[in-house]
């Protein structure tokens, strides 16, 4: 179950935007995530400048969402709002035909996951980036995952580059299938 098309645009509700963990999403979350991405790809950063570039990103990406997923223009945006949106926008599509705003965070999360900034997502980082919103007994569970994400070509360069992580951060969302090969990406899911 874990890994169904629905379950997967839950996940990316309710652990990449819904950081003030209230449920739904509204502009608050996408100023706080600004702030979080300054810090976090600017390793501790956050210099008004960046900051200004981090809020430019992500407030666009809330505008876009909005316009994209309100459908009762209540303001917020509710998991099955986005979901009916995703729907709309992302299934079935490749990830250069996805939304500019949301391009532009797909981007920004690579690079806030690789943290040693060599282009290239290794085992270390993604196991990083997994105990941040997981709660794991035994690293086999996250070295399994990431092993079973790469391909041979992967596996030549030591992980997931920016293109292939776009390719599959968009297959996470745009491919409905439970065995879609992109559903390890944010590690094992326990929803
Ligand atoms: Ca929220
Ligand atoms: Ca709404
Ligand atoms: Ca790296």
């Amino acid at each position: 179950m874990a890994y169904t098309w629905d379950n997967r645009v839950a996940f990316v509700v309710r652990y990449l935007y819904d950081i003030d963990n209230n449920g739904f999403l509204d502009a608050h979350d996408f100023q706080c995530l600004a702030l979080r991405s300054c810090v976090l790809e600017g390793k501790g950063d956050c210099s008004a400048e960046r900051l200004q570039k981090y809020e430019h990103i992500m407030l666009s990406l809330w505008e876009e969402i909005t316009r994209l997923a309100d459908f009762d223009k209540d303001g917020t945006v509710s998991v099955e709002e986005f979901k009916t949106a995703v729907k709309n926008s992302c299934v079935g599509k490749k990830y250069s035909e996805f939304p500019q705003a949301l391009k532009a965070f797909i981007e920004s999360n690579f690079k806030m996951t690789d943290i040693n900034n060599d282009g290239v997502m290794g085992i270390e980082e993604y196991r990083y980036d997994c105990v941040q919103r997981m709660v794991v007994e035994d690293i086999k569970v996250i070295d399994e995952a990431f092993n079973s994400l790469l391909n041979d070509d992967d596996r030549k360069k030591g992980g997931i580059t920016m293109s292939r992580y776009q390719e599959l951060f968009a297959q996470f969302l745009s491919d409905t299938s439970e065995n879609c090969p992109a559903k390890y990406l944010f590690g094992p899911l326990e929803l």
